[in-house]
């Protein structure tokens, strides 16, 4: 594989909650989320050539977004939609340190993303294509966008890596699990949290990851990855189990992003024929970062002492 492209809604970020909640706070931090784009910004970190195809609104958010991503270094190909806007997405801490997400993304331009808009992106055989649930839950055109990859993907030979990525609040759980199913059984490389997993195996709830990734196998799923955020990841590849605890971390933590700085630390060392163990150590390190920064994905940038090789006990170096 010698390149990484993902499609998605890459959203503008506003967050609160360092001087106050969101209804009183004088100042909102800005910045850039959504699944695909966080991916392909930890991608692009790692080294990896990474595209990144979707609509942005014509506006100053649209702007913004696409400006960031290609600042990080993703290769960046917006359809800008007079449409609609590019769609945003709030963060607000709370004063018991909870983060809590909303969402202003119904009629977004990333939303009315369509198969026509997928037609030319060139996928081939060293290509890897990375495609999140979130895409079929935005509308019915999104999801044909999805469905009509999948079939240039296979056509092209290409790999495909699926994050199930459930958002309870853009769709119900029993309208999105066959989708799941539908997307995950054509995907050569699939990711769930542990969490996630019944929707992939309905009637399989409770299972730690380790015994959801085996059963995820066994349904014929060759290459799974189940990540249980604090009590670490399991990779099931081809019938055999690696397992990496988390990266134990403490002070005030954010995870919003960490599930996709996990599958960019994954998939940068599968790019780099690394193996299963490297990929998955690489993920939780990446993962464990993005928890460190209040934004989705910046954390990415600084993996100091997350690595207990070099841990040390003096707070400055000079
Ligand atoms: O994982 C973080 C993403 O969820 C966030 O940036 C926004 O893609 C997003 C979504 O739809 O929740």
């Amino acid at each position: 594989i010698e390149r990484v492209v993902t499609v998605g809604e890459a959203l503008a970020v506003f967050r609160a909650g360092d001087d106050g909640p969101l209804w009183s706070a004088p100042r909102v931090a800005v910045s850039t989320g959504g699944a695909e784009a966080n991916v392909a910004m930890a991608l692009a970190r790692r080294g990896v050539p990474v595209s990144w195809f979707g609509r942005v609104g014509d506006d100053s958010l649209g702007r913004r977004v696409t400006r960031e991503l290609r600042a990080e270094g993703v290769d960046v190909h917006p359809v800008v939609d007079p449409g609609g806007p590019t769609g945003l997405l709030v963060k607000e801490r709370g004063a018991d340190g909870r983060t809590s997400v909303v969402y202003y993304r119904r009629g977004s331009a990333g939303s009315r993303l369509s198969p026509a808009d997928v037609e030319r992106i060139p996928l081939s055989r060293t290509t890897l294509l990375h495609l999140t649930g979130i895409t079929p839950a935005l509308s019915d055109e999104a999801g044909a966008a999805v469905d009509h990859l999948l079939d240039r993907a296979d056509a092209a030979g290409a790999t495909v890596s699926f994050d199930v990525n459930h958002r309870g609040r853009l769709w119900p759980a029993e309208v999105a699990a066959p989708v799941y199913r539908a997307l995950a059984s054509r995907a050569h490389l699939v990711f769930a949290g542990v969490d996630e997993v019944p929707f992939l195996l309905p009637g399989r709830g409770g299972a730690d990851a380790g015994a959801a990734a085996l059963a995820l196998a066994e349904r014929g799923h060759a290459h799974v990855v189940v990540t249980a955020g604090a009590a670490g990841a399991v990779a099931c590849v081809d019938g055999s189990l690696h397992a990496v605890p988390a990266v134990p971390l403490d002070g005030p933590l954010e995870t919003v992003g960490a599930g996709d700085a996990f599958v960019g630390g994954y998939l940068a060392e599968l790019v780099a024929g690394r193996p299963v163990e490297c990929r998955l150590r690489t993920g939780a390190r990446l993962g464990a970062a993005a928890c460190r920064h209040p934004g989705d994905w910046e954390g990415v940038a600084d993996l100091s002492g997350l690595d207990p090789a070099e841990a040390s006990t003096d707070p400055v170096s000079r």
